[in-house]
């Protein structure tokens, strides 16, 4: 490979970054992966893990003169096995191909997000996605991992067994769920598989006041149990970035209401689509009742066109100006007052900043991403800092929420890392990665010190 080949390998999920890799080395096998490890022990170099480099952390990239690893070629084995509802595939497999192959069978992986990573990036990152609330994130769904040590040998590692139960001890796998790279190489993974839905019904709600969507998501699971299985919400300035910007959308509502959920109820064969909307429009019936009512309107959808909204949303921003993005978490008790807290702050402090935030409300999972306007002169760099330090020391210090609800760690937020977790539980955390990885790898030291 060239130089411009070489910089081909410095793009994630959030553009360019990183700096340009000595070489970049594409094994087919296990067996590759572990004679890596060596190689660059003996030649004291540093490997840098990839996958489909669709992390938004920027830990799947290079620093000058890191050699990187790319997992790409390792994608040949996929196995089903419909009976015990579980998929084991080489660590490259992109999650489109894993759904392709289950979807035979009438299953799929139930981790969903709007890129197609590898299934070694999403235990390295432990993604999760807008179907959480009902089926949880990578974590949740592992069974088995194939791992080669960072530990100079290339150490091959089973850890787990495709078992629904298996309460033998201490469950080792785990703890390189979210590692980011930096205690070993994915190199086959064993994933618990769902029941694909038979119906599907997806609405939008138009609330009057942000404050209520919890009304509503306490309606929706009571009477649908886990049968809802997405609650996303969209504030009125991502919701006009998406339809105003982004080609093809149909706006459901107008004017813009104060907020929208999102929602999608999916079920087995023995449900009818009628049949769910029936309960749906019976649950929703009393918050729609009266002059003030919660719900100001509804919209029903079939087919994709309501997510697409969804899913639109970050092209949206990145179309209205320059997006500083905050993937942060709180109890969902918390999100709307948070919201307010923050968005109050940010009027007074940093004011060329508009905050156009959405999220995973089921989960209390909320980005909140600001956007300085295109027509607002160049970005100032001071004030983005200002506004990310007003967002992620309110989330942190003041409501115990997280600074990374799903996109993990990695040099992009490294500072917030060792800004908020404790010296005590960084000094435990780095000792856990040396011993899988004495000879350090990849971009993230847990340890700090
Ligand atoms: C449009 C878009 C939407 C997204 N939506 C969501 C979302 O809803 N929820 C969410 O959680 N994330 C989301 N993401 C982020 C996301 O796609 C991931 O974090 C993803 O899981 C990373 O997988 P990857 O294969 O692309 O890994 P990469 O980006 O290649 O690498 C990510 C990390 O994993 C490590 N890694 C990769 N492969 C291995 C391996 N085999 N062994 C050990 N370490 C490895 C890398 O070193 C790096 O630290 C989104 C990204 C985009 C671009």
């Amino acid at each position: 490979m060239n130089s411009d080949d070489l910089a081909g390998y410095r793009m994630d999920g959030r553009g360019m970054g990183g700096g340009l890799p000595l070489a970049v080395v594409r094994p087919v096998d296990e067996q590759g992966v572990s004679a890596l490890v060596r190689l660059t022990a003996d030649e004291g170099l540093r490997l840098v893990v990839q996958g489909a480099c669709t992390g938004l952390a920027g830990a799947g990239l290079a620093e000058n003169g890191d050699l990187v690893i790319n997992l790409d070629r390792l994608s040949r084995y996929i196995s089903i096995d419909p009976e015990n509802r579980t998929a084991t595939v080489d660590a490259g497999v992109r999650l489109s191909a894993l759904n392709a192959a289950a979807a035979e069978h009438g299953l799929f992986f139930p981790v969903d997000l709007g890129a197609d990573p590898s299934l070694g990036g999403m235990v390295a990152a432990n993604t999760g996605g807008a179907r959480l609330l009902r089926y949880g994130d990578v974590r949740a769904n592992l069974m088995v991992l194939d791992v080669v040590m960072a530990d100079g040998k290339g150490t091959r590692l089973t850890l787990g067994a495709p078992l629904w139960k298996n309460n033998t001890g201490i469950d080792l796998k785990q703890l390189l769920v979210g590692s980011g790279g930096s205690m070993g190489i994915v190199t086959r993974v064993t994933v618990a598989l769902q029941p694909l839905p038979s119906v599907q019904l997806t609405a939008m709600v138009a609330l009057r006041d942000p404050h209520k969507v919890l009304d509503l998501l306490r309606v929706l699971e009571g009477g649908l149990g886990t049968l809802l299985t997405a609650f996303e919400g969209i504030g009125p300035k991502a919701f006009e970035a998406a339809l105003g910007h982004v080609p093809g959308l149909r706006a459901p509502f107008a004017p813009t209401p104060p907020y929208v959920v999102l929602l999608e109820i999916s079920a087995g064969a023995a449900f009818e689509a009628e049949w769910l909307e029936e309960q749906l429009a019976e649950l929703l019936a009393p918050l729609m009742e009266g002059d003030d009512a919660p719900i100001l309107d509804v919209a029903i959808d079939h087919r994709d066109g309501l997510w697409a909204i969804r899913h639109a949303v970050p092209e949206g921003l990145r179309a209205s100006g320059t997006v500083v993005a905050c993937d942060i978490a709180l109890t969902r008790g918390q999100v709307m007052r948070f919201r307010d807290d923050v968005a109050a702050r940010i009027a007074t402090e940093v004011p060329a900043l508009v905050p156009h935030d959405f999220g995973h409300i089921g989960d209390g999972g909320l980005h909140y991403n600001c956007v300085w306007p295109r027509d607002s002169g160049p970005v100032d760099a001071a004030a983005v800092e200002r506004a990310r330090a007003i967002i992620f020391d309110t989330v942190v210090r003041e409501y115990g929420g997280s600074f990374s609800a799903e996109h993990g760690i990695g040099p992009r937020n490294i500072s917030n890392y060792r800004r908020f977790v404790s010296a005590r539980v960084r000094k435990l955390t780095g000792a856990v990665q040396r011993l899988f990885a004495p000879v350090p790898g990849g971009r993230i030291d847990f340890g700090m010190e």
